[in-house]
């Protein structure tokens, strides 16, 4: 991938801005209370980061809210990351113990540990019965997840968001999307020959013989990076189990993507350690956020109210939508839709694990990037693309790993609970009986030509299928209901969402590539009728 000046002036910026003590990336000075500029993103997520390129290209000057740390400097192990199997206070958002996906092995608490409260770069927002992960830092979800970057099925796309013309965004915004993220397939050679990969060729084989089909997926890791890393040419990361805690070396995040242009622009800046508590409009129009300056303990160094003239949403489903419901709901914004705060879903993701007999082993050396998937989309009875997903744990445990994305017409609803100021997600986990239907129908059928079971002991107690957690959070702001046909919100001008919850709960693959081509798609609608410079 050739590198543009613009993004390498981005990467020098973000270079001075990983000493420590820094907060503020970008042209402009640290923002203080009673500023205001042009244009506000909140959130430096996939929607977040294509609103700030886009607009700092079109010459306007554009702040960027992000309540996470910048990832750019190492820690006291020289390194910005830890390891995924070593996790310390980098790893989790204000926790004082780790809240890994996969909770214990042979039922034994051996995978979480304790750790010190700090702004670490995985969170998992509980609700009642649903808890979901989300990335904090400068580059959201692109921080901590697996890469994978799927361009959704056409016709299941188009079922979803029927009134966003699906020749644009096939023809056009998709691939831009694809193109700006850096996106890259493995080579098949090094695929079948990698020692890191025969969890995927076990898992892969045993679905062929099952009758299911199976497809490569590509990924933003950047896979010549990983034969180097294999040929002991570079410094191993997916070969050395990092992901959902960080990857140090060889994935291509926001911030060595669209963010590094946007900061290329000379237009954008980046506050990070800023978490937005609330917004509201003045008389002129222009709108004004709360924002808390935190710091690395988690107290509030500063409280700053700025103006805006065009605010950008971009803080993810839940976070977008938290604010939205908090504005409405207390009279800060009261002509927001009723709609705001409905159709969210979690993707039908469920996670599951199978025992292979002794004689196929999955390997003790696994890269931490998915490359394969079942693809069983097109049986009507279950629909399901199933990641086969590694377990890196560094020795032989004979399992397959599977994140199934499951076709679930269920969807909640978040709700303002003025008491504790939070949005309240009213998922039920009996929603999710499809979903587990579905995967179970799946890998019922590969246990069957196997002669192999489920693993009980890896989700903290007996349950085969993990059905209380998700990835991949969709909706809260749905497109062409909470807004108009381009992420407008009903009800305001210059008020925009642009991120994960303008999707109505469900994709059939991993969103990321979708998020960001539909946010290519509004800003560009935006920026040719909406803004002036
Ligand atoms: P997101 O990336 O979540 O960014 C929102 C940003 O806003 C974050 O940086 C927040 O810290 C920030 N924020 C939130 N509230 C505030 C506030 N009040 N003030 C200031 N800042 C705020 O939003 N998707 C794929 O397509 N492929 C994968 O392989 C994949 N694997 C995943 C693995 C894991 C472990 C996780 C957690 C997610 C994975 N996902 C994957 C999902 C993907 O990362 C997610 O859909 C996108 O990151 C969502 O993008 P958004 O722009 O909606």
């Amino acid at each position: 991938m050739g590198i543009s000046r613009r993004k390498l002036l981005g990467l020098g910026a973000l270079a001075a801005g990983a000493s420590a003590g820094v907060t503020t990336i970008g042209p402009a000075a640290a923002a203080t209370s009673g500023d205001f500029v042009p244009a506000l993103v909140i959130g430096s997520g996939y929607g977040a980061a294509v609103a700030a390129l886009r607009l700092g290209e079109a010459g306007v000057r554009t702040t960027i809210l992000e309540m996470g740390r910048l990832w750019h400097d190492p820690g006291h192990d020289g390194k910005i990351f830890c390891a995924t199997t070593n996790p310390d206070h980098r790893s989790m958002w204000f926790r004082h113990r780790t809240e890994a996906p996969l909770d214990t092995f042979l039922w034994l608490d051996v995978v979480n540990r304790p750790i010190k409260p700090y702004p670490g770069v995985l969170d998992r927002v509980h609700f009642d019965e649903m808890s979901v992960y989300v990335g904090r830092g400068v580059g959201g979800g692109s921080l901590v997840n697996g890469g994978m970057a799927v361009v959704p099925r056409r016709k299941y796309f188009q079922q979803v968001l029927p009134e966003v013309d699906a020749d644009d965004m096939y023809r056009k915004f998709f691939p831009l999307a694809t193109e700006c993220l850096g996106v890259n397939d493995i080579d098949t050679d090094y695929f079948t020959d990698s020692d890191y990969y025969e969890f995927a060729r076990v898992a892969g084989r045993q679905a062929e013989e099952t009758g299911l089909a199976t497809t490569f997926v590509p990924n933003v890791y950047d896979f010549d990076h990983m034969a180097r890393e294999e040929a002991g040419t570079a410094t191993k990361s997916a070969l050395a189990a990092e992901v959902i805690y960080g990857n140090n070396h060889g994935k291509r995040s926001l911030d060595h993507s669209y963010l590094a242009s946007a900061l290329g622009t000379g237009n954008v800046t980046i506050e990070t350690l800023h978490q937005v508590r609330d917004i509201r409009q003045n008389r002129d129009g222009s709108y004004v956020v709360t924002v808390d300056h935190i710091d690395e303990t988690g107290e509030v160094v500063e409280s700053k109210q700025i103006g805006c003239r065009h605010l950008f949403l971009g803080a993810g489903s839940l976070g977008t939508t938290e604010l939205l419901l908090r504005a409405r709901d207390t009279g800060a914004l009261p002509d927001l839709d009723a709609d705001v705060g409905q159709g969210w879903g979690p993707n039908g993701n469920i996670m599951a694990g199978r025992a292979n007999n002794a004689s196929q082993p999955t390997g003790a050396r696994q890269s931490a990037i998915p490359v394969l998937a079942i693809d069983d989309w097109d049986n009507e009875a279950a629909r399901v693309f199933a990641e086969i997903a590694p377990v890196p744990a560094g020795f032989e445990t004979w399992i397959s790993m599977y994140l199934a994305i499951t076709e679930n017409p269920e969807r909640a609803s978040f709700r303002y609970d003025p008491a504790t100021d939070r949005a309240v997600l009213d998922w039920r986990r009996d929603q999710n009986t499809p979903s587990v239907a579905s995967a179970k129908s799946l890998l019922d059928r590969i246990n069957e030509t196997q002669k192999t079971t489920y693993r009980h002991d890896l989700f903290g107690d007996d349950r085969a299928f993990a059905d209380d957690f998700c990835y991949h959070p969709l909706g809260g702001c749905v497109l062409g209901n909470a807004t108009d046909n381009y992420g407008r919100l009903k009800g305001y001008r210059n008020l925009y969402a642009t991120d994960g919850a303008l999707i109505p709960g469900s994709l059939g693959v991993n969103p990321f590539v979708t998020i960001t081509a539909l946010a290519e798609r509004n800003m560009a609608k935006i920026i040719a009728t909406d803004i002036t410079t």
